[in-house]
């Protein structure tokens, strides 16, 4: 059985001398150190009781340490469930409350605030802070590095990632150690990643993208990567001669483009941009052509498939499409509400089946039996078509989702707390173009007759509810919401009449 992760992304390295992780202080990690750290991690979360199959739940900031915590829990063959940074106390409960941690690591910042939390679910508490502080850093310097690798198959649950749902709870999407090998081997494959190649990682590493997209890319070939803690386009660009290759969401791009510094002789050496988890406009795409010479390399995935298509490597890299299923992806367009197929051409529901496709949502056997089929095919809710060349493209969205700047945030969940405050009777929660993030979020509120409603106290009382990203960036109240004949809100009619609101965001 071994452990087939852990066999692929770090024993090559163990004794490798080579850089693996340059910093934006200029250290720079080796793979030996960085194995050196994550088997002392190891052995602290063993310590504390972590085995086989249990949940290490982390919320802690973007450093080496954070990444090193993914590793260890891979060799102990621990369920690594990464949250984001912005997620509340209160978002964090369910979270905690659904997946039951073993260990609930926290920034040094919240621990008092997330401690009642921890021992109420009788979860460990430790803390992590991105310069070398926290408890669980502390112990690790002081431990003993693991030798032991814990054995697992491939069907086990390497990771748990939440992904929010449309009813407002969000799902756990449980990932085993196959779906995460299959993806790494398949993406470094097609997009040619070597030990030559050093990626710029300015995206987090709690969500699919910046954590096994990037992460298990670069380990899986033996790159390195410049690992900052986020993004900053003037720190990108300052330390784009030191890369190869830079994976990104679609405002990372913007934003470059916005810089004037970022042009053909800043990219001449570059090898690789590629962009995913929002929909890159294929103005974008024209315009990065235009100004750098390097057409950008789209895909597309979601949290509970890793990724499902991408542009060629070699061949036309075509604008506002994400390209072809990937090597041992098979993908279909239905008929909504069913199984039959639509014609090239058509838009339809994606399907996706193969080795990257999730074993189910935590303990949510209905939700995963309606969305994942028994024969494999998992239903995405994307709305797209094929056209004659083979190209996908996603044309919308069946799910009532909005992506802004990379984050997804599921308008039932901010209209359930939008509900509740003082004179709203109801609520719409729609996006509305934003030239920065792609989607900003419109709140539309209806107040209960005779009462008045004070936006800026609504907005004030959300504040530590959820996380900031979903917060509404404009609201709106209108004496009542549009609805179709069957009385459902029309969002479509919102979405137009507010179109504009974010105009020269
Ligand atoms: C920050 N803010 C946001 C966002 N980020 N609001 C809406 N959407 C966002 N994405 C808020 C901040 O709290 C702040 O609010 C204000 O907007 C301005 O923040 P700013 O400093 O401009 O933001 P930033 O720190 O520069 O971050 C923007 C960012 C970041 C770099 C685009 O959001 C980011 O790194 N996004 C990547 C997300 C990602 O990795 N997604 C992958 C998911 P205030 O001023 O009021 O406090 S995985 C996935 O989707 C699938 C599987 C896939 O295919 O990859
Ligand atoms: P998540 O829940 O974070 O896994 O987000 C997955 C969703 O992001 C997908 O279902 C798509 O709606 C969207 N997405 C990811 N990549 C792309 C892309 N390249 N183009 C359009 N939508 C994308």
């Amino acid at each position: 059985m071994g452990n087939p992760l852990f066999d692929a992304l770090f024993a090559p390295w163990l004794n490798s001398d080579a850089p693996f992780l340059s910093l934006d202080d200029e250290r720079v990690i080796s793979h030996r150190n960085f194995a050196d750290r994550a088997a002392r991690i190891a052995t602290v979360l063993a310590d504390a009781g972590v085995v086989v199959g249990e949940r290490v739940a982390v919320q802690v900031p973007k450093s080496p340490d954070a990444l090193a915590v993914y590793a260890a829990c891979v060799r102990l063959g621990a369920v690594f469930l990464p949250l984001n940074t912005a997620y509340t106390a209160n978002e964090l409960a369910y979270f905690v409350g659904d997946a039951t941690p073993h260990v609930l690591l926290v920034a040094p910042t919240r621990a008092a605030d997330l401690a009642p939390l921890a021992s109420e679910h009788s979860a460990t508490l430790m803390t992590l802070g991105d310069a070398g502080d926290g408890s669980l850093s502390e112990a690790a310097n002081g431990a003993n590095p693991r030798t032991v690798v814990a054995t697992v198959g491939a069907r086990d649950l390497a990771a748990i990632l939440y992904t929010s749902g449309t009813t407002g709870r969000s799902k756990g999407a449980m990932l085993t150690q196959q779906n995460l090998l299959s993806n790494a081997q398949t993406l470094c494959a097609a997009w040619r990643f070597t030990a030559d190649d050093v990626l710029l990682h300015a995206l987090p590493i709690f969500h699919t993208h910046g954590l096994f997209v990037a992460s298990n890319i670069c380990l899986l070939s033996g790159a390195s990567m410049v690992f900052l803690p986020g993004f900053n386009a003037a720190r990108v660009l300052s330390r784009l001669p030191d890369v190869t290759t830079l994976m990104g969401v679609p405002t990372f791009y913007t934003r470059l483009l916005a810089e004037s510094a970022f042009d053909a002789a800043a990219t001449a050496h570059m090898r690789l941009f590629v962009s995913g988890s929002a929909p890159l406009l294929a103005e974008t795409h024209t315009q990065f052509e235009a100004r750098t010479g390097h057409r950008i390399l789209e895909r597309y995935g979601m949290t509970e498939t890793n990724m499902n298509t991408s542009n060629p490597y070699d061949g036309e890299r075509r604008a506002g499409t994400v390209g072809f299923a990937l090597p041992g992806v098979d993908l279909r367009i239905c008929k909504p509400g069913g199984e039959e197929t639509v014609e090239v051409g058509e838009v339809g529901v994606l399907e996706v089946r193969g080795e990257n496709v999730f074993a189910g949502y935590w303990q949510m056997p209905e939700k995963t039996a309606e969305e994942l089929r028994d024969n494999g095919f998992f239903i995405t809710g994307d709305l797209a078509r094929e056209d004659e060349d083979g190209y996908v493209h996603i044309v919308g969205r069946g799910k009532d989702l909005i992506i802004s700047g990379g984050y997804n945030i599921y308008p039932k969940e901010v209209e359930m707390l939008l509900d509740q405050q003082a004179g709203v009777l109801e609520s719409a929660v729609v996006a509305a173009p934003h030239a920065d993030f792609g989607e900003g979020v419109v709140a539309v509120l209806v107040a209960v007759p005779g009462a008045s409603i004070d936006c800026d106290s609504i907005a004030e009382s959300l504040r530590d509810q959820i996380a900031r990203f979903k917060q509404p960036k404009h609201y709106a109240v209108l004496p009542e919401l549009p609805r179709n004949t069957m009385g459902k809100v029309q969002k479509n009619v919102l979405r137009e009449q507010f179109s504009a609101v974010f105009d020269g965001a």
